[in-house]
């Protein structure tokens, strides 16, 4: 018999849309303000991880910035929202990644709910501008929650919301710190990217247009009748 789950909880970025691309271009807006060299690849150290501790990550890499103070961060935190708020601007439906609509209307269609657990303060407004707010039963409020990925307080707060129990929850997320969270709340793990990477996952596709709905219930499925065996 399939077990169907009572909650699916989704990352944003990579997983709905790519904001990645508009968060690194306004964090090397600011580092370049700050004379600080900032790339791509430092940039993959950021995805998952809230504004102001990204800021400390690269704030790090020049050591005569040591000094700055909280306040002095949170002015520099809120200047790169500034620019981060312009470039969302032009986001519209096309910039949501491929196979996604079609998961939540299954989703949907299977009348299981579906939230949103998000390190990011703007998820609401992206969420608007892709189109989707409404495919959203509940948005967990990223300014609310007090330790963020990898631990697992973002998943469970969606799982609490609903007062369902976490292993009836699927999370998917594209980030390790992401990962980590899900499986600290003791929730099945889809990871959308390079197994190598997130080979932590109960679950793994390489891209969003794999995700299909009935793989991941299924497995889904063996993962709670395994662990209900074992107990
Ligand atoms: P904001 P996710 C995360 O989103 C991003 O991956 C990360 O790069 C960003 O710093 C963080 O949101 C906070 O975003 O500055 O908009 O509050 O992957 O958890 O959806
Ligand atoms: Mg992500």
């Amino acid at each position: 018999m399939m077990d169907y789950p009572k909650l699916f909880i989704f990352d944003l970025d990579g997983v709905i849309t790519d904001t990645s691309e508009l968060h690194f271009l306004a964090w090397k807006k600011l580092a370049y303000e700050l004379e600080i060299t900032f790339d791509r690849d430092f940039n993959e150290k950021l995805k998952g991880i809230g504004r102001i501790e990204s800021l400390e990550r690269i704030l790090e890499l020049d050591p005569a910035k040591k000094g700055i103070s909280e306040e002095e961060k949170i002015k520099l935190s809120n200047r790169k929202n500034d620019y981060y708020l312009e470039l969302i601007e032009s986001l519209e439906k096309k910039d949501i990644l491929p196979g996604i609509e079609t998961l939540l209307q299954e989703i949907k269609a299977h009348q299981i709910n579906i939230a949103l657990g998000s390190a990011s303060k703007n998820a609401p407004i992206v969420l608007e501008k892709l189109g989707l707010k409404d495919s959203f039963d509940y948005i967990v409020d990223a300014a609310k929650v007090k330790r963020g990925k990898p631990d697992p307080e973002t998943f469970i707060t969606a799982a609490q919301y609903f007062n369902v129990p976490y292993d009836e929850c699927i999370g998917i997320e594209d980030a390790v710190a992401g990962v980590e969270a899900i499986n600290g709340a003791n929730m099945f793990s889809v990871g959308v990217g390079e197994k190598r990477y997130l080979n932590a996952a109960d679950y793994v596709v390489e891209d969003t247009s794999k995700l299909d709905f009935k793989e991941i219930v299924t497995n889904f499925s063996d993962w709670k009748a395994k662990k209900e065996a074992s107990v």
